[in-house]
């Protein structure tokens, strides 16, 4: 009887230790669950805030996480904050009963200070993260947090956690922008925290003007750049500065995690996301492209990505005076990351988003805080800034997804020319065909037609084969294998584009999957001819009844003659 019951207590225990580790395992293992990949786009109440929430809804969403950042040592806790008396400071500012919670913030004021100025949060990271090293002697660095009246307890919070969560020698200073808040004490109290400096705006500047002046006054030569509601997380710092210090060019991020606006649950955002944006500059995450995902064999790698959400970065100081700064005539809000990712690429530099460094931040819904010349016109004038010096040609994209663009105010941007010239920065074409090849022309832009040779068309045949054939079909029943894009540099059918398939003469033409980038899909009309753009052969039908391949351009030759006759 005795036996027996020592040997349920010894399988019990060992059941128990099982499940403990397991429980363990679980929680620290990669995310696998079909959700984590998933990017949330956020409702937008004005239809122009540019920033979405990115969620990964975890199945382990508890309450008392498992890994959690390492809260402050207890005897650490008095120096941190130095004669600042945080109980004072928060209760000056709480709601009051019968206060909308929402109203002043957008999020929700009343969870936000009942959390107080600091908590544990969980460790979001891949757990390979964990176990990176990095240099001993990283440079310090200046954090830049610009805010227009942000919520005590949120900006508190910003600033506690940066002081909890980074290598103490890697924190200059800290650099408050008071942008003109209603308050100024929410500001001036803070400086009582060592480290911490305020600067007051005498006037709204917005938060461009804002960081500018922050900026320059910083006196680390690493610059980090935050929003006023953020918690940064384990480590979050040292990935981001050891990248820029291997090379200057690079401006980097974290991945944002998702603070949310209604119960301020941390929930980490999905890895596999970059910054995108569409035709009328408004920005959003999207997925990293497949081929690039495949390649990943390590999830702790950066990722490049075309633009930055905009809040929060790293960037050498010099670099980022080099480039230009941000453009000083944007107010307010919005089109400024686009401004500075167009202007890091084109002239030189990178952008990345590095995956073992995590920071919160609570997206909304709305902005809380008013816009002088009113939401719409700023975004417009700021976008439009971004466009007109950056886009070349392709700002007429931009123009036809934004007509009410057009005729708006915008200042003058001669400043802003003569510096792209002086940093002798690529073509935006450079950056659509080698940063954003993934952007696609707007729809419109597509127009169908037949490729006629005499009497005959061009049509695809089977998988991937060409030929001459009667055309068939009038107007719009033309049938697809006879329908054709010209967008260039690709001539496409559906996703399918001609290409060449070496670049000698005589070389077969077939079709394969689009993709502006590949050199054998370029080509470009020339007369009545279709030239490819690298090799500067001309499409010959050769014999009308076998596959077409690239020749030495001859003008006027029949072979060489398509006429593209626009589908009604
Ligand atoms: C995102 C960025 C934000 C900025 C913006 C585009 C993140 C996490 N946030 O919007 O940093 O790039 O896109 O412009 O990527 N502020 C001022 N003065 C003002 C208005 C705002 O100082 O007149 C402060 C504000 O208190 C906050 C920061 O600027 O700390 C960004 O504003 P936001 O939080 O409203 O912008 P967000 O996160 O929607
Ligand atoms: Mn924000």
């Amino acid at each position: 009887m005795r036996r027996i019951r020592a040997n349920a207590i010894a399988i019990l225990t060992v059941a128990w230790i099982l499940g403990t580790f397991y429980y363990l395992w679980q929680d620290n293992k990669p995310q696998s669950s079909p959700s984590s990949s998933s990017a949330q786009t956020r409702g937008r109440g004005h239809g122009l805030k540019g920033v979405s929430g990115r969620l990964e809804i975890h199945r382990d969403d508890r309450t008392i996480p498992l890994i959690v950042t390492q809260p402050p040592r207890p005897d650490a806790q008095g120096q941190l904050l130095g004669a600042l008396d945080e109980k004072a400071y928060l209760v000056g500012k709480q709601l009051k009963p019968g206060d909308d919670p929402y109203r002043e913030h957008a999020f929700n004021q009343q969870e936000s200070d009942r959390l107080g100025s600091e908590r544990a949060i969980r460790d979001t990271r891949h757990y390979r993260c964990a176990s990176l090293n990095y240099d001993t002697d990283l440079p310090a660095t200046s954090v830049i947090i610009t805010f227009h009246n942000e919520a005590r307890s949120t900006l508190l919070r910003t600033i506690k956690s940066v002081l909890m969560r980074s290598p103490p020698s890697l924190i200059q200073e800290i650099v408050l922008i008071d942008d003109f808040s209603s308050d100024p004490e929410d500001c001036q109290l803070l400086s009582q925290i060592p480290k911490v400096r305020c600067l007051r705006n005498g006037r709204r500047e917005g938060l461009i003007r804002s960081r500018v002046r922050g900026a320059n006054t910083a006196s680390a030569s690493i610059l980090t750049f935050l929003d006023s509601h953020c918690e940064v997380n384990s480590d979050w710092l040292q990935p981001m500065i050891q990248r820029v210090k291997e090379d200057h060019t690079r401006v980097v991020s974290p991945i944002i995690d998702v603070i949310s606006l209604d119960n301020f649950a941390y929930l980490a955002a999905s890895a596999d996301l970059r910054g995108g944006f569409d035709w009328s500059l408004h920005f959003k995450w999207e997925q990293i492209p497949i081929e690039q995902k495949m390649a990943r064999s390590d999830p702790t790698q950066p990722i490049r990505t075309p633009v930055i959400a905009g809040g929060i970065f790293v960037m050498d100081k010099s670099w980022f005076n080099h480039l230009g700064q941000y453009d000083t005539h944007m107010d307010i809000w919005g089109g400024e990351n686009f401004e500075l990712s167009f202007r890091v690429w084109m002239c030189g530099g990178s952008l990345e988003i590095l995956p073992c460094s995590r920071v919160g931040h609570v997206f909304r819904k709305r902005h809380p805080y008013d816009f002088p010349e009113g939401n719409a016109l700023t975004y417009i004038k700021n976008t439009r800034r971004a466009a007109e010096v950056w886009m070349d040609e392709y700002k007429q994209y931009y123009y036809s997804a934004r007509p009410s663009a057009q005729g708006k105010a915008f200042g003058s941007i001669t400043d802003r020319q003569t510096l792209r010239r002086k940093l002798d920065c690529k073509p935006f074409r450079w950056y659509m065909e080698n940063v954003y090849p993934e952007l696609r022309f707007p729809e419109q832009e597509a127009v169908s037609s037949v490729l006629k040779q005499g009497g005959l068309c061009l049509e695809t045949r089977g998988t991937d084969g060409l030929g001459l054939a009667e055309c068939r079909g009038i107007g719009a029943n033309r049938p697809q294998s006879q329908k054709w894009e010209l967008i260039e540099p690709l001539i496409r059918q559906q996703d399918l584009c001609l290409a060449i398939s070496a670049f000698t003469a005589g070389s077969k033409v077939k079709m394969e999957s689009c993709n502006a980038k590949e050199p054998r899909q370029k080509w470009k009309p020339r007369g009545s001819a279709l030239q490819h753009m690298v090799s500067g052969l001309c499409l010959d039908s050769q014999t009308p009844t076998g596959p077409p391949v690239i020749l030495q351009c001859r003008p006027l030759v029949a072979g060489q003659t398509w006429e593209p006759q626009i589908i009604t």
